[in-house]
């Protein structure tokens, strides 16, 4: 009997970082694809998958240009979701401060953000507007619920341009999980300690 309990601990160890390392996105630091076409990524115009500047100790990233226009640009694709369930989106967003084509800092107005977009509704993270920082800065969405009915959600990196704006930005290293619940994994703790309770329980 104290086997059980022995075992149902090592596999709740095994399986509670692995669901809070799950990353529902394909490609998520663009490092496939076919030149600058970012594999399981699709992407607007002016979107490409470059190697001028990637996060961490990566060699691709994805580049955006906030020429002047209203259009938007970046790239996105589609995961499954479960209604009710509760996600995050990180990812890294940089604007270089150099000069020239793929280079110069976001100016003008425009602005670079990651979203989570369903059903023709939308919520942004916080957007990095005109910068010359030149570092990854994280962004995150710290909590989305799938709501009633949606089984699809589109992860997007967009750059919202303006009249006037220019300038380059990159995208890297998205992730979107599942938001672990506390309460489940204390149900789960509970039940645990009560089956060695049980097991102790029949061998006294
Ligand atoms: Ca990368
Ligand atoms: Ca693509």
């Amino acid at each position: 009997m104290k086997y059980i309990g022995i075992l149902l601990m090592a596999i709740a160890l095994i399986a509670m970082p692995a669901v809070a390392q799950a990353n529902f996105l394909s490609n998520p630091g663009f490092e496939y694809g076919t030149g600058e076409d970012a594999d399981d990524w699709e992407e607007w115009s002016w979107a490409q998958r470059r190697d001028s500047y990637a996060h961490g100790d990566s060699t691709y990233s994805l580049h955006g240009w906030a020429a002047s226009g209203t259009d938007n640009q970046g790239a996105w694709q589609s995961v499954s979701v479960a209604p009710g369930t509760t996600y995050f989106l990180t990812g890294y967003i940089l604007s270089p401060n150099g000069t020239g084509n793929d280079h110069s800092p976001l100016t003008g107005g425009a602005s670079a953000f990651l979203s989570i977009e369903w059903d023709g509704g939308q919520l942004d993270s916080d957007a990095i507007t005109a910068t010359t920082d030149a570092v990854w800065i994280q962004k995150q969405i710290a909590s989305w619920t799938a709501p009633e009915g949606i089984t699809s959600a589109t992860i997007v990196t967009k750059i919202q341009r303006a009249d006037g704006s220019s300038g380059d930005v990159y995208f890297d290293d998205l992730d979107f999980d599942v938001v672990p619940e506390p309460a489940s994994l204390l149900l789960l703790g509970t039940g645990l300690v009560g089956l060695f309770g049980l097991s102790r329980k029949k061998r006294a």
